[in-house]
């Protein structure tokens, strides 16, 4: 059987394929990764874990109009298989073959020169400084793993965007790995997302059960909204990016292509800084 994966030559070739066909390309990519990487070598899971994030942002986004930079570079194969770059793959870290970090001169859907943790938020920052300059209007998402996000570099850029209020989305892909299981403060505050998904639970509940109340459910809802957004904010690791100028949405299923793609979409129409919190597995 033909496989989806044999008609992407570019990403333009995902905006006609319907959920479903997503959803089955995602298998695919991955075991093209798996026979790669077992033969070259390779950041391995890092990419496996990647690979319905990297098909919502090239479904969702107009690459490479709009700018991708992932974070390091390591979880970008799927990326590169998405990008023209399927039929080359085999040559993954091989003299004069794929690099395995994003590279410019390889692609134009590569936006950095990568291998380097933690930069891709400065960086994707002076993109949307230097995009605001110009006049021009395409969007910035940069993809930085949690582990990643633990330093300092990281925090500059999360610091300076909400200080400058610019449209820039910043995907966080919180595994809860870094090289090796993922340790320290923030990582601890990150766990809250469990506190989190009970609160958006109860919250749904609540909402649900006050509008049911003939008359006054529409009115009393909103204010019980409102009421109910801050709690979800201080319950969950939405307080620290809430609290550093960013939009804070999720935490969501970040092997939901479904759930990526409308996540994407509605804060695309944001205004200023972002951030996705997409939950998933190396
Ligand atoms: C400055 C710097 N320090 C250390 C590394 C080694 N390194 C490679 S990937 C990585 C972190 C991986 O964790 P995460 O960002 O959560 O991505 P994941 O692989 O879990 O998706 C680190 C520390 C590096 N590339 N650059």
């Amino acid at each position: 059987m033909k496989r989806i994966l044999d008609r992407i030559s570019g990403p333009g070739d995902l905006k006609g394929l319907s959920l479903r066909e997503l959803q089955l390309l995602a298998p695919e990519i991955r075991e093209l990764i798996v026979d790669t990487v077992s033969k070259t070598g390779g950041h391995i899971a890092s990419s496996l874990g990647a690979v319905e994030i990297a098909i919502a942002l090239h479904y969702v986004f107009d690459t490479p109009r709009d700018k991708l930079i992932w974070d390091v570079g390591h979880q970008a194969y799927a990326h590169k298989i998405l990008t023209g770059r399927k039929d080359r793959f085999h040559t993954l870290r091989q003299l004069g073959g794929i690099s395995g970090f994003t590279k410019p001169s390889e692609s134009p859907y590569d936006t950095v020169v990568s291998g380097h943790s933690s930069t891709s938020i400065s960086a994707g920052l002076g993109m949307a400084v230097a995009r605001d300059l110009r006049g021009e209007d395409y969007k910035v998402v940069c993809v930085i793993g949690d582990g990643s996000m633990t330093a300092g570099i990281a925090f500059e850029g999360l610091n300076q965007a909400g200080h400058l209020d610019k449209d820039i989305i910043v995907v966080l892909n919180d595994n809860e790995m870094s090289i090796s299981r993922n340790v320290g403060a923030l990582s601890t505050f990150l766990s809250r997302k469990i506190t989190g998904r009970f609160a958006t639970k109860v919250k749904n509940e609540i909402e649900s059960f006050v509008e049911s109340i003939p008359r006054i459910g529409r009115g009393l809802a909103s204010i019980v909204k409102k009421a109910e957004d801050s709690l979800i904010t201080f319950l969950t690791p939405g307080m620290l990016f809430e609290g550093l100028g960013f939009h804070y949405i999720g935490p969501i299923d970040g092997h939901d292509i479904g759930e990526l793609i409308d996540t994407l979409k509605d804060s695309s129409h944001l205004k200023g800084p972002v951030l996705i919190h997409a939950l998933t597995k190396k």
